[in-house]
């Protein structure tokens, strides 16, 4: 507990000196026990200097901990209760064995993951470095629009990788993130639900922080936040702005959505694009045209047919006259009448 104290206390004066006094009085310690604390501060990784003028933190290690995470958190309920573990299966199952009883924001990190999942049991490769986590919501919505929670989740951590690292990142529909054409974040949402109302909902983000590319398979077409800067990043800090990203974005998902909605589509990379869908009842090819509020991508077949795809796989195909630039993103003026089939 002194050494979180002590911990906090440093983090607030990061760069500047504060005396060992000082330091002692305010938690009510001798500065023998500071100074026993702060040498295992530095087994930990901090980089403490001590001189005549007291201790000053130089620079923050890439640990997680649930002090570093909450440390300076600007939210109300997401992250305030964090549990971060060195190692589990996947997040989102751990998640899911706690979610009917746990605070609406929980957030479950792991160090690696031994089973990381994807969208239909795919697997998620989750080796140290990177940010593997799950958030546990509980927006009071119809199930029938719980795709709202995976569009707000999906433009939150753009928001926060644009805004930490200036990184353009596009969103691939349903769920990934891309820097150019390669993917450096995956969402996986699953839920719990009675007839009429969710019950919760599990967002895992898996962003590849600090890890080498090379260590993916090629054909994945991988980058990480590390490969894309040349400079390893603070995870803590990179989940502290997701959290406040998932926040905000939460508050429009049981109200009105057109503006998350809006942010999506500019944000996309694949509305305007030529696709391939890959649906349970087959494939076809066409032009991606709006998304809807259900989740739901509308693409403009060959044959001039409009379909809506629920749940797929999309593959980007060349970027060509199809690219639209100012792709109208109102989806109602395609209205549900005939010619909009449902996959
Ligand atoms: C996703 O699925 O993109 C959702 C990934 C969600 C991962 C998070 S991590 C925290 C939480 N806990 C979990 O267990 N999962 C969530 P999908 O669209 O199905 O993409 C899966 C495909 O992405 C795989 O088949 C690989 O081709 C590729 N892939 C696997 N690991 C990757 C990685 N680290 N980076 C980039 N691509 C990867």
């Amino acid at each position: 507990m002194r050494r979180r104290e002590i911990k906090r206390v440093l983090l607030e004066e990061l760069g500047d000196w504060i005396s060992g006094e000082t330091l002692a009085e305010s938690l009510g310690v001798s500065r023998a026990a500071v100074w026993k604390q702060v040498q295992s501060l530095r087994a930990e990784g901090y980089d403490i200097e001590a001189s005549k003028r007291g201790y000053r933190l130089g620079s923050v290690p890439d640990l997680l901990s649930e002090d570093l995470v909450g440390w300076g958190l600007k939210t109300r309920f997401v992250g305030r209760t964090i549990f971060i573990f060195p190692s589990l299966t996947s997040t989102n199952a751990e998640a899911k064995s706690i979610a009917a009883s746990a605070e609406e924001g929980t957030v479950i990190v792991s160090e690696v993951q031994t089973s990381g999942r994807g969208r239909m049991e795919r697997p998620w490769l989750s080796p140290p470095g990177g940010v593997w986590m799950s958030i546990i919501l509980k927006p009071r919505i119809h199930p029938s629009l719980a795709s709202r929670v995976n569009i707000a989740a999906a433009v939150a951590a753009a928001r926060a990788l644009e805004s930490l690292y200036g990184l353009e990142v596009r969103i691939k529909w349903p769920n990934d993130l891309l820097v150019g054409e390669k993917k450096i974040c995956g969402i996986l949402t699953e839920m719990g639900a009675e007839m009429d109302q969710l019950e919760y909902a599990v967002v895992g983000i898996g962003i590849n922080a600090n890890l080498d590319p090379d260590l993916l398979p090629k054909e994945w077409g991988a980058t990480s936040i590390s490969g894309e800067l040349d400079r390893e990043v603070l995870r803590a800090q990179l989940i502290g702005r997701v959290l406040e990203e998932v926040e905000r974005a939460c508050e429009e998902v049981d109200g009105p959505f057109e503006g998350l909605l809006e942010e999506w589509s500019l944000r996309s990379g694949t509305l305007g694009r030529r696709v391939r869908i890959t649906t349970r009842s087959g494939e076809f090819e066409g032009v991606a045209e709006a998304l809807e509020d259900d989740g739901a991508l509308v693409v403009r077949r060959d044959d001039g047919d409009m379909v809506r795809v629920f749940a797929g796989d999309c593959i980007h195909l060349r970027a060509g006259a199809e690219q639209a630039n100012g792709v109208s993103v109102d989806s109602r003026r395609l209205g549900h009448g005939s010619g909009v089939g449902y996959l």
